[in-house]
């Protein structure tokens, strides 16, 4: 029998970052460990399909500079779709330069991502001070940061030691770090959370060097937290329904996982 923690009783550790116990607790009250991402270009679309997707996803995360038309309204409108259906924003800047720079393209610049997402991710490549820069603002905010410990695409160069690397600045900025961007658990940490992006209803690839995994396999035997699907619902004929089916899957690989 399994000794593994359900989200609810993680969100409940006393060394749990505040806004990863928000996450496990939306996770556990919506049934749903799926992150949607939205990777559009139009603004009107994705605050469209935010507002029809919103209630059957933990996440929705953005790529914000490939809107063709963003305006400072754009965040405004997200945000108040992330308070009615209690979602978390997460935008996928993949920040890796030193830290006084990565504090800037956080803080300022056209899009101000601080002010409003949640959740950003860094690579780690650049060694802590990227974490320090952007916890130097993150951190009075409540904002949490994901590392990237390894990547979907083929000949990721994010393997074995540079995986380890990740997983030890983690460890060592838990007070911004929440958790990874990872094909596989890396740590057995429960405070951490797993995020895994290439996943789809089947195994393949885009031709363009990204390669799927079904949601079952990513929660069930990988022991990840939290599936991100992109193309596997924006390109489908009912993206609602694909959604749902996204949700639905990866609920019953988590329940399997807990051996209920
Ligand atoms: O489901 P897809 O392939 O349409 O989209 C996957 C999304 C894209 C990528 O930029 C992102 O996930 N991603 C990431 C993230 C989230 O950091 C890391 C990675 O290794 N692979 C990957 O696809 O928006």
């Amino acid at each position: 029998q399994t000794t593994e923690l359900s989200y609810a009783e993680r969100a409940k550790l006393p060394n749990v970052h505040p806004l990863a116990a928000k996450l496990l607790n939306i996770m556990e009250e919506k049934s749903s460990n799926l992150c949607v991402s939205l990777d559009l270009t139009s603004s009107e679309e994705l605050l469209q399909l935010a507002d029809s997707l919103g209630p059957l996803v933990c996440i929705l995360k953005t790529h914000v500079d490939i809107l063709k038309d963003y305006t400072a309204d754009f965040t405004q409108k997200l945000q108040a779709l992330a308070e009615k259906h209690n979602f978390l924003i997460f935008e996928d800047r993949k920040f890796a330069d030193i830290g006084n720079t990565v504090k800037h393209q956080y803080d300022g610049g056209v899009y101000q991502i601080s002010s409003w997402s949640h959740i950003v991710n860094a690579h780690v490549v650049p060694g802590p001070g990227v974490v320090q820069g952007l916890g130097a603002i993150g951190k009075p905010l409540g904002r949490g940061c994901l590392l990237i410990a390894q990547m979907s695409s083929q000949g990721s160069l994010a393997t074995g030691e540079y995986t380890q690397a990740a997983l030890k600045m983690a460890e060592d900025h838990s007070d911004f770090v929440i958790g990874f961007i990872c094909g596989s658990k890396i740590t057995k940490r429960p405070e951490f959370i797993h995020m895994t992006p290439g996943v789809q209803m089947k195994a393949g690839g885009d031709g363009l060097g990204q390669q799927y995994t079904t949601p079952e396999e990513v929660l069930c035997n990988k022991g990840s937290d939290v599936i991100i699907v992109g193309r596997g619902i924006l390109e489908a004929p009912d993206r609602r329904t694909a959604a749902e089916l996204y949700r639905k899957c990866g609920w019953q690989a988590y329940t399997k996982r807990l051996g209920q």
